[in-house]
């Protein structure tokens, strides 16, 4: 019968891939007459200087220091690395090689997690490009470039109007010598929730194929078999599958027994089974203290014959002691972003470990000047984005108590201050910590941990205890994302939900226990593909079909804006965030060759339909156009 209910339960029926939205909301597949490319540009910028950036709102734009970008010999070839010797040797004689290396390895990941824990995942390909191929100069030497997947994936479409396929394809071509990383929610992809089985394969397939090397691959619940399919998919492309658990709790705590050295042990020996070429441990909220990763990376040491790369966040500001003890424990490889993307809820600084390690025999082999070079380039750009940035000012030791991922303080934050709980945050964080032990101590990161905080956020606001919900839990409308976590849709939890809080939540619903994507049906590929092409009339690659099977309102958005304001990823970021000042004139390069002078001559008093006319010169020549002023 479990079967029968998953098909018949209305998440399933009405998920994101079921594309039966298309008759509730016709209005999204209307899309707009094509303009010239210039005149798109145009109405772009003189819609951002009129009404501001979503999340920045109508702003002065601010005078910007122009970003120094490190000076190289261009003619000389680009080093090789880690990207060559997995061509030349495969995967297994990759693994060989980072385990016959004695000092440290360094993953960077700056293009991903550093800005998406500090600035809300908000960095344009526009600023990545410039740098992706001094970078590839100057680290030669790292073990890989983490620059795609996770959050980037729909914030790329969402907020910033571009195409994460062309950032990966543009990273990839500047980026010849080194491991390109991405971060893959196992059956969650780059979303948040489960996908049938076709499109996870799918997904890594393309993925693999446009020029990702190593594939992180987590479980939101640290559930194995929600993993497999990833992994094997990942293997069967000959790219690096790198099975990962995510830490929890605290080993060092005699108190909290439920993940413990020996449940890490476990899991370890698992995922070595289930085909991992490296083992990843993604501390995502920072919670590994120094002693604990000792002992807990000289116990998987002992228990896997595979490397180990960390992951971690400093929010409490330990992360540099922490990967010292873990370095000395035998870690092959650990994450750290370039100093001024480090450090809070970001990576701990690459920068400041290698001084850590002066003198010390697992020193990272990289160039600290170049590190140097690449950090001021990065504390130029990180400006542009200063509204993204949390206001986190200094470490965070509360997160050992609230246990929150560093890329989702600010997000739950945000949630709060929506709901109008702005004021009461640290109840919510309070909350977030007792819903945990409510539902019987989970791991939590994306997506389980916006569930916690959808559930924290809900009691705050209802003023509800936990004997409130066990007492009047029946009465109570839960948020679907916990209807969702206790119906198994996100997989199993370690240990088992607790049964009671379980029968409340679903009233009288059965859970599965089956790996949701064996349920749902495969999505066929070529009718989407000829259903986008019937909206679009025009060819779709794979790629778009793929990203519209995943996101596909998010999909049919970013296509809307871009017919109406063509490819707007190649203005720079402070005209794409704040428009244009009086009198200013700026240069776009649309293509190789081709720039575009764009100077804002003056902006129209607001007519009585509330639209302006925005008075340009492009290229020397008088241009209007007309846009809605929505204030
Ligand atoms: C993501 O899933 O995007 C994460 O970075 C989780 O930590
Ligand atoms: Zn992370």
């Amino acid at each position: 019968p479990f079967l029968e209910n998953v098909i018949k339960h209305e998440k399933f029926l009405s998920g994101e891939y079921d594309t039966s939205f298309i008759d509730s909301t016709p209005e999204l597949f209307v899309f707009p007459k094509r303009k010239d490319r210039g005149t798109k540009m145009l109405t772009y910028i003189g819609n951002v200087t009129i009404n501001g950036f979503p999340g920045i709102g109508k702003k002065k734009k601010p005078v910007f220091e122009k970003p120094q970008i490190p000076k190289l010999k261009l003619s000389e070839p680009i080093p090789s690395g880690t990207k060559q010797i997995l061509e030349e040797r495969g995967a297994e004689g990759l693994v060989q090689w980072i385990k016959d290396q004695q000092k440290v390895l360094l993953t960077d990941t700056t293009f991903r997690d550093a800005h998406q824990s500090l600035l809300a995942t908000r960095v344009r390909t526009n600023d990545i490009k410039q740098i992706a191929e001094p970078t590839a100069r100057l680290l030669p030497n790292l073990f890989s470039l983490e620059m795609w997947g996770g959050a980037t994936f729909d914030v790329a479409y969402r907020f910033l109007k571009e195409d994460p396929w062309e950032r990966l394809l543009t990273i990839r071509k500047r980026v010849p010598n080194l491991l390109l990383q991405m971060l893959l929610r196992a059956s969650n992809a780059v979303g948040y929730k489960n996908y049938p089985d076709n499109v996870i394969e799918e997904f890594v397939e393309k993925s693999a194929y446009a020029g990702i090397d190593v594939f992180r691959i987590f479980d939101s619940l640290n559930w194995v078999k929600g993993m497999e399919l990833a992994i094997d998919a990942v293997r069967k492309t000959g790219k690096i599958a790198e099975a990962t658990m995510c830490y929890t709790g605290d080993i060092l705590d005699p108190t909290r027994r439920k993940y413990d050295l020996n449940y890490y042990k476990q899991l370890a020996k698992e995922l070595e089974q289930s085909g991992a070429h490296i083992l990843g441990i993604k501390d995502m909220a920072g919670l590994l203290k120094p002693q604990a990763a000792y002992e807990l990376i000289s116990a998987l040491k002992e228990t896997v014959d595979i490397p180990i790369h960390l992951h971690t966040h400093d929010t409490s500001g330990n992360g540099i002691f922490m990967y010292a003890k873990a370095i000395e424990a035998g870690v092959d490889i650990v994450d750290t972003a370039v100093s001024s993307m480090a450090g809070l809820t970001s990576q701990p600084s690459a920068n400041s470990l290698y001084h850590a390690l002066e003198g010390h025999d697992r020193q990272p082999n990289v160039d600290i000047r170049a590190l140097e070079k690449l950090s001021q380039y990065w504390e130029t750009v990180r400006e542009y984005y200063q509204d993204f940035e949390s206001g986190m000012k200094a470490p965070h030791t509360e997160i050992y108590m609230h246990e929150m991922p560093g890329g989702q303080y600010s997000n739950l934050q945000q949630q709060a201050k929506a709901v109008g709980l702005g004021d009461r945050w640290d109840e919510v964080k309070e909350m977030y910590r007792r819903v945990n032990l409510l539902f019987g101590d989970i791991v939590k990161v994306t997506p389980s941990s916006k569930v916690v905080g959808d559930m924290a956020l809900f009691m705050v606001q209802n003023n509800l205890t936990e004997e409130d919900i066990y007492e009047r839990g029946e009465t109570l409308d839960f948020p679907d994302s916990v209807v969702e976590l206790f119906s198994g849709y996100l997989g199993q939890v370690h240990g088992g939900f607790p049964k009671d809080l379980q029968r409340i939540i679903l009233k009288g619903r059965e859970p599965i226990t089956e790996r949701p994507g064996e349920h749902l049906e495969p999505v066929r590929f070529e009718a989407l593909k000829e259903e986008l092409y019937e909206m679009l009339k025009r060819p779709v690659t794979s790629f778009e079909v793929i990203a519209y099977a995943l996101y596909p309102k998010v999909f049919l958005e970013y296509v809307k804006t871009q017919e109406l304001y063509g490819d707007v990823s190649t203005l720079d970021t402070p005209t794409f965030l704040y428009g244009m000042r009086l009198g200013e004139e700026i240069e776009v390069e649309i293509e190789k060759g081709k720039t575009l002078i764009v100077k804002l001559v003056a902006i129209g008093q607001p007519q009585a339909d509330g639209t302006r006319v925005v008075y340009f010169e492009l290229n020397g020549q008088p241009r209007e156009v007309v846009i809605k002023d929505e204030s």
